[in-house]
């Protein structure tokens, strides 16, 4: 794929990805009639041509436009930062329910988090993206965390995630630990939310301080 294919492949994409935004961002001023927005922050970003091409070619594809087209589904990606599991339930039913889009995948990584602890709620959908005659759907992956999610999931990339770091089973353990005190965190502040107090904390099974000695 050369510069001048790749630059010309994203920009459906990227118009797909700035439609979805703006859906999202309704979505937020409108899901609750109280004034509290159920959206922290939202971050995009189209897929690096690089990563495309290591991608095709894991997948045993040749880096052809058509080869990106066909099988890969997360060229554009959004990610919904939440305050709460609850506010991703309820955008998530909304997006069901607009009937231009095509929901493709879902991933619940909340009801089941990955064994190394990752939680996340992925949502692949088709965006039609409408031009002069023709309109045609692209794929955006939306991946929808709390903040707590989110801390935890962008340091596990930053150290772990297709890494060999060292002392990995260490590490491992680590990150498998500190996910549950960060959920047993946001189950206090859900508590808090819901009832204006805070719910029981419960100590961590392995203190932290004796995980890294
Ligand atoms: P990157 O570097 O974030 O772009 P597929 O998307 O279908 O090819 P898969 O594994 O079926 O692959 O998709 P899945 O499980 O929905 O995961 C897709 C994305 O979720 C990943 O993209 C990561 O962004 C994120 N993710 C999934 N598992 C983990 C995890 O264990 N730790 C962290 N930190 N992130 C995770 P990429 O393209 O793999 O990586």
């Amino acid at each position: 794929m050369t510069n001048e294919q790749y630059y010309d492949f994203i920009q459906p994409y990227q118009n797909a990805n700035a439609i979805m935004r703006m859906k999202l961002e309704v979505l937020n001023h409108n899901l609750y009639l109280k004034s509290s927005e159920p959206i922290h922050h939202i971050q995009e970003r189209v897929k690096e041509k690089k990563s495309i091409e290591e991608k095709l070619e894991r997948m045993n594809y040749s880096d052809s436009v058509q080869n990106a087209k066909d099988h890969l589904l997360d060229v554009a990606g959004i990610r919904v930062i939440c305050y709460f599991v609850d506010d991703i339930h309820n955008l998530v039913n909304a997006l069901k329910r607009h009937v231009e889009l095509i929901v493709i995948r879902e991933k619940d990584y909340i009801t089941n988090p990955k064994p190394n602890g990752y939680r996340s709620f992925h949502m692949i959908v088709g965006v039609p993206v409408y031009y002069l005659d023709t309109m045609e759907y692209f794929p955006v992956e939306i991946q929808f965390r709390t903040m707590a999610m989110d801390f935890w999931a962008s340091m596990e990339h930053r150290i772990c995630y297709k890494k060999q770091p060292e002392h990995r089973e260490e590490l491992a353990a680590a990150f498998q630990q500190y996910a549950k005190v960060l959920e047993n965190i946001e189950e206090q502040f859900e508590a808090y939310n819901e009832t204006g107090r805070l719910g029981d904390v419960n100590e961590p099974e392995i203190p932290w301080w004796q995980m890294l000695a």
